[in-house]
Parts: structure tokens; C-alpha cells; sequence
């Protein structure tokens, strides 16, 4: 007997709203559900509530185009993002769902000599840090991707290439149903449509956080929303140095499989990855204007097909499915903002610009051991509020994303 949808078992519980938790954990993506998970498991700190204005997984975590890499520019971001991987990694086992991580190779193609410049400028610093990347040339480029045009006379020719082989994609949706899962087995409360309006502070700490279903006594907020991060942490007076921007995205068609690498092109704006499914999964950088939109716009599709087919014109006959948007919090050294803020009590993560979604699991292992030993540890002592004052900023624009 198949199925039916009623007889689906749920993943996670629905709880009514406790008046009180030990820690409230606001925003249900990737990063909130991983530093839940992460308290109960590593720190046995289960009295925990994650809260959701909309679904679980319905921002970042939905909206990203699932790229993993540690190929960074700073042994800091290096360091971090390998982390991530490795815990990607294990995560099907780990969480004992099949998340589909798959390895791919990453390919980031430079078109001009100071984009190789930089390539094998952090090529050096991923081996310094154990991470496999290299510089290779257009014809090793065009063994592993022979769909790229890699002649001398396009446009924007391809000098060469990052190869990063450890790099990939995953299945962004069971990510976030993977942590979800778990983190409810452990005794977390996972609340969906509650959207937080206020958080009460004493002096300076704080004392609970208000929400559209009621209140809630709590010393501990952790702040892991992407897209209102600012809105979030101005509710008790930290200002950061956050703008948020639009990233679209959109997929084709499903085709047979043809493209086992990620693709990237700075100079183009576009990054290409094909689903196991058979989708071409295509992303850009930032829109050039802060906005709270998340609606796709004609102009990022033209623009899009255009780049892509410069790269690979044999996929003119596609069709595109969908497009979309995220949201991205952009801070001035395209490095993320992590730890304990002024207010006791009161902790973010966040400023995850387009780089969020592969930060997920080592965020929330970070973030739990932050909140347990009330201390930044040493994988995330780079990230803290206070580098804005002091002037010790963590630059990865380099290597950040496209086009910035
Ligand atoms: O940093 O690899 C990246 C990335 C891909 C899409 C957006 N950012």
C-alpha cells in the first residue's frame, strides 16, 4: 500500500508556546536550526525555541543555489568554511537523512590576469590551510567541462581557473529538514509562524522577546536571520553595519546529466551547477540596490542568459523554470558578523551575504559553543562585532562570491 499524504509520519512537533526558554534562537533557517541542534547535542541545552516569522527554511536556506567550497581568500574564512565542509560532509549520517551531498570540483574562471592574480593567490593560502585548489589552464578546464567554450576568441576569453576539487552541491531543503528533525528528537521547540515584535531588555540584558503569539521569559536570544538581521538586532539598540540587497536565482529544465562541476564566473556575474535532478541551477551577484524584494526581474533573466551563454552556447535551446530572490546582508568586509554584542545576553550571526548557506553547519556548532561557554571561540574570534571599531576587518572580497 503506497503512502497517502496523511500517513506521511511529521518530521518535527508542533508545541504550544512555552512562557519561558533557555534560549530563543530567532530565525529558522539553516543556521538557526544548526545552532539548536548543536546546543542539545554538543551542550545538552535542550529548553531551547527556534521561532519563524514564515515557514522553516523558507529564506536564505530555500533561496540559495547550494554551493559549497572553503576555497577562500583569508586563512580566517579558509579555516571556517573548511570546517563547514567537513561537517557537510558527514551531515547524511550524521543527522541520518540523505541530504545528497555531492562533490563536485569548483571551477572560478578568470578572464583577465588580475583575476588570476587572485586565483593563485588564494590558491596558495587554501594549501597553506590543508585545502586542495589549484591553478589549471584552459585545456584541463575543457577536459572537465567540455560544454565550455574555452576558445581564444570570445569575448571574455578563459585564461584559466580555481580548481577547488573538494568543492560541490547539496540538497538546500533537506539541509534544513535534516536539523529540523533532529534537533526536535532532542527536545527543541520549532515554532512557525511567529514573528518576534519586540525583545525586553533590563539595564543591559535580556529579559524575553515578544512575539505575534505571546511572550517569552528568556536570558538568552540568538539572532540567525538573514534579510532582517538589522530590523532584529535594532530591537535592543545594537546597530550593525549591515545593507541588504536581493540576490536572484532561477533553474531550467531538467536535462540528462552533462555538468559534474560548479562553475563561476566573476566577470560574468553567474555561477552554473546541475542538480542531480538535471535542473542547471544559475545564480548572479547582488542586485545593485538594497531592497527587501524577493521577486525575480526580467532584466537579471536577460542579463543572465546572455552570460551564460557566452559561456556555454550550446544551451540556447533551454528553457528557464523558475527565478526567485533572496535577501543578503552585506557588510563592508564581505565577512560575516559572530558572537556575544553589548547587550549581555543577546548574540548574532549573521551579515551572511551571499556566502550564508555553506556557513550553516560550522555557524551553528560556533554558535552553540558560544552561547554554552558565553565566550567567541577560537574559529570564529575574527567575526566579532567589535572588529568594526577596532578596525581589524577580515577582507574577503576576493573570494566572497561574484561580482562584487
Ligand atoms: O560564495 O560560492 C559562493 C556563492 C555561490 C552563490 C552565492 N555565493
Amino acid at each position: 500500500r503506497g503512502l497517502t499524504g496523511s500517513d506521511w509520519p511529521r518530521v518535527w512537533r508542533a508545541h504550544p508556546l512555552a512562557g519561558s526558554y533557555d534560549v530563543v534562537i530567532i530565525g529558522g533557517g539553516v543556521h538557526g536550526l544548526a545552532t539548536a541542534y548543536y546546543l542539545a547535542r554538543n551542550h545538552g541545552i535542550r529548553n531551547v525555541a527556534v521561532l519563524d516569522k514564515g515557514y522553516l527554511g523558507g529564506g536564505g536556506s530555500g533561496r540559495n543555489t547550494a554551493i559549497l567550497r572553503s576555497n577562500y581568500l583569508t586563512p580566517e574564512g579558509v579555516r571556517f568554511y573548511d570546517r563547514s565542509l567537513q561537517l557537510y560532509r558527514h551531515l547524511a549520517a550524521d543527522l541520518n537523512f540523505n541530504v545528497m551531498f555531492s562533490r563536485r570540483g569548483h571551477l572560478t574562471l578568470a578572464h583577465n590576469d588580475s583575476s588570476l592574480r587572485t586565483m593563485r593567490w588564494r590558491a596558495e593560502v587554501n594549501k597553506l590551510q590543508g585545502v586542495d585548489s589549484d591553478v589549471i589552464d584552459p585545456d584541463e578546464i575543457k577536459k572537465l567541462v567540455p560544454y565550455l567554450d574555452t576558445s581564444p576568441d570570445t569575448r571574455y576569453p578563459v585564461l584559466g581557473a580555481l580548481y577547488h576539487p573538494p568543492g560541490g552541491i547539496i540538497r538546500h531543503d533537506a539541509v534544513v529538514w535534516g536539523y529540523a528533525r533532529a534537533a526536535d528528537a532532542l527536545g527543541v521547540h520549532l515554532h512557525q509562524n511567529t514573528e518576534v515584535v519586540g525583545i525586553e531588555t533590563k539595564g543591559d540584558r535580556v529579559l524575553a522577546v515578544r512575539t505575534n503569539r505571546g511572550r517569552i521569559a528568556t536570558p538568552v536570544v540568538v539572532n540567525c536571520t538573514a534579510g532582517w538581521s538589522t530590523l532584529i538586532s535594532d530591537m535592543v539598540g545594537v546597530g550593525m553595519p549591515v545593507t541588504t540587497s536581493p540576490l536572484q536565482a532561477a533553474v531550467t529544465e531538467p536535462v540528462r546529466l552533462f555538468l559534474d562541476t560548479v562553475i563561476v564566473s566573476g566577470t560574468l556575474h553567474v555561477y552554473v551547477s546541475q542538480t542531480d535532478r538535471g535542473e542547471l541551477v544559475f545564480g548572479a551577484s547582488v542586485d545593485p540596490f538594497t531592497s527587501y524584494s524577493m521577486r525575480g526581474s526580467l532584466e537579471f533573466a536577460e542579463g543572465l542568459a546572455g552570460h551564460v551563454l557566452e559561456l556555454m552556447p550550446a544551451l540556447s535551446k533551454m528553457r528557464l523554470l523558475r527565478q526567485w530572490a533572496g535577501l543578503c546582508d552585506m557588510t563592508p568586509d564581505y565577512s560575516p558578523i559572530m558572537g556575544p554584542t553589548p547587550v549581555e545576553g543577546f548574540y548574532v550571526d549573521v551579515g551572511w551575504g551571499t556566502y550564508g548557506f555553506k556557513a550553516g553547519p560550522v555557524s551553528g556548532e560556533a554558535m552553540a559553543d558560544c552561547v554554552a561557554h558565553e565566550r567567541p571561540g577560537e574559529i570564529i574570534a575574527s567575526f566579532g562585532l567589535d572588529r568594526f571599531a577596532s578596525g581589524r576587518l577580515v577582507g574577503e572580497k576576493g573570494a566572497a562570491a561574484v561580482g562584487h
